[in-house]
């Protein structure tokens, strides 16, 4: 009986050691229960290995029961159907399982691509188990919830599959990769941190993101006792000083993070950490002391924009007055708070651009130390209301599958935006990298860089003092540096 399931996870497109490298966690995720039921898993990481053509070959010996692939919108998609089509020259009768946001969101029209017969929608953990249980018994799959496949050159969904009990789930065996390739150094100081999920899905509307689609508006928590177990084995492991809560938003609840905080205290040691989904109106009133005494250092904070009218547009549900309170409590703190802005949106005026760019210079008045995530244009990704709102401003989506792969802020051409405009954007974006201090912090220790990063900082703040975005030759230079991966 073969019980070989093969994941390969394939290039992102912008692929930088200690930036992008994050693990493959939803291959880990989907491995626990596959293991936990007699299934022998391994995981290919095109990005790591040194030699992938000779792995993934070898590993193609064992003629897996499953291959599974990932694909995010964006360069992904390409990286996933090249190895998809070297699969089927090597061994035509592979079963290729395609999975991930893209897939999930957009499933008739990748299952229209002639390399992509099989996905699966949503979280994969429950669906690819009893498929690959009725692969291993040569049963019929139709009867399995959260699955899209041609038959007979039609296409059939099978019903969407409910959410997963997340506190159910068997551990996720990290040791499936090797952990240590993935160690980062994202909080200056500490260079051993990986990432941690504490809860899945976001309730908010924000019209930009995927979530609305992809986990129906819905917040699941994992039990604090499942996230501490799981720090401890990350210590105890693989000696962690440092992590990330990787959640679309951790703070949903405050009590909860505090139970977390207070928890990370009973662990042999409390690594320091960071995290990515934080709100406004969550951190409103939070009590950031007891965040500061469990090590917290770094939180990314999503505030898109400085005019009130265009939050109300994005259903951001968050106010200005709300946003600089939250500025100001964590300028009394140790904490660095990254805000993250957007732009342009069909309905931002030059005036909306100009609100946000004051926002921003009162942001780092209130607080100097706090980092100004760069500025990118708002992308309409599959499943959000953003997507069918560009279309009504003339935005035309990808035709095909393959077209998908070109969809990136920088690349994809949006009508509203004139050329000379979008470069102004563009620019903006890159000189937002250097108004403040998040460029040379990440580069201590690498004092001919610093210098370099020094001193573009000053051109940097002087064309954003002056507001003059439109001629910037010095870019090409940047744009190699970037090359180089020094940059966030
Ligand atoms: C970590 C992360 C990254 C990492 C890369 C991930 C990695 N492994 O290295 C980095 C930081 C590099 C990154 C970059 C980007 N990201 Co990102 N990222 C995430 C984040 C925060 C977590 C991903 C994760 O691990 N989730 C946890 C696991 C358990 O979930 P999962 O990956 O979705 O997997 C589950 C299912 O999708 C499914 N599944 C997934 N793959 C497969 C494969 C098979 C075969 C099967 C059966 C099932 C399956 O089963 C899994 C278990 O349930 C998500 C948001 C989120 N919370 O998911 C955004 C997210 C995936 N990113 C997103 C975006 C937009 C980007 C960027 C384009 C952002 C930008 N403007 O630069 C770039 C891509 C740049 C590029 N081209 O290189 C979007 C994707 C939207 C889309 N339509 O694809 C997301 C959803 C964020 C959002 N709110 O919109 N990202």
């Amino acid at each position: 009986m073969n019980d070989k399931i093969l994941f390969i996870y394939p290039k992102l497109g912008f692929d930088v050691k200690d930036v992008s490298f994050e693990l493959p966690m939803g291959y880990l995720c989907m491995a626990a229960p596959l293991k936990a039921d007699g299934f022998d898993v391994q995981i290919i990481d095109q990005r790591i290995e040194k030699n992938f053509d000779l792995s993934l070959r070898r590993a193609l010996k064992e003629k897996p029961l499953l291959i599974g692939l990932s694909m995010m919108t964006g360069q992904q998609i390409t990286h996933s159907l090249n190895i998809a089509g070297e699969i089927r020259e090597i061994q035509p009768e592979a079963t290729i399982v395609f999975g991930g946001v893209h897939p999930t969101l957009m499933p008739d029209q990748t299952l229209l691509h002639p390399l992509v017969d099989l996905i699966v929608r949503g979280e994969g953990e429950q669906t690819i188990l009893e498929l690959a249980q009725a692969l291993r018994s040569d049963s019929d799959f139709s009867g399995i919830e959260g699955l899209s496949y041609t038959h007979d050159s039609e296409i059939v969904h099978t019903p969407e599959r409910p959410p997963i009990d997340l506190n159910t789930q068997p551990p996720i065996p990290y040791e499936l990769v090797d952990v240590d390739k993935y160690l980062m150094g994202q909080i200056p100081g500490y260079r051993r941190s990986l990432d941690v999920y504490t809860s899945r899905g976001c309730p908010c509307a924000c019209i930009y993101c995927y979530n609305q689609s992809f986990n129906k508006r819905r917040w699941r928590p994992i039990s604090t006792e499942r996230i501490l177990e799981n720090i401890r084995y990350l210590i105890d492991k693989f000696r962690i000083d440092s992590m990330f809560f990787n959640d679309d938003n951790m703070f949903v609840s405050l009590p909860r993070v505090y139970e977390i905080c207070e928890g990370l205290h009973e662990l042999p040691y409390v690594p320091v950490w960071g995290s990515v989904g934080s709100r406004v109106d969550s951190l409103h009133g939070c009590d950031y002391d007891k965040l500061e005494k469990s090590g917290c250092k770094h939180l990314y904070i999503g505030i898109e924009s400085g005019s009130e009218r265009i939050l109300n547009q994005i259903k951001k549900g968050i106010t200005l007055d709300q946003t600089l309170d939250v500025v100001r409590d964590i300028s009394r703190t140790d904490i660095i708070a990254h805000y993250n802005f957007m732009t342009g949106f069909p309905m931002e005026t030059g005036i909306d651009l100009k609100d946000t760019l004051d926002f921003i210079d009162q942001i780092m008045t209130i607080d100097r130390r706090a980092y100004i995530s760069s500025l990118h244009i708002a992308t309409p990704y599959p499943g959000t209301p953003y997507y069918f709102m560009a279309q009504e401003y003339g935005w035309k989506p990808p035709d095909s599958l393959e077209e998908w792969s070109d969809i990136y802020w920088e690349k994809t051409e949006m009508p509203w935006l004139d050329k000379d405009y979008k470069r102004m954007l563009s620019n903006i974006s890159i000189i937002s990298y250097f108004i403040d201090h998040k460029v040379a912090d990440r580069l201590q220790g690498r004092p001919l860089f610093l210098a370099g990063v020094w001193l573009y900082g000053k051109l940097a703040g002087f064309r954003w003092k002056h507001r003059k975005f439109n001629f910037c030759p010095e870019f090409q230079l940047l744009k190699r540096l970037n090359e180089w991966s020094i940059l966030e």
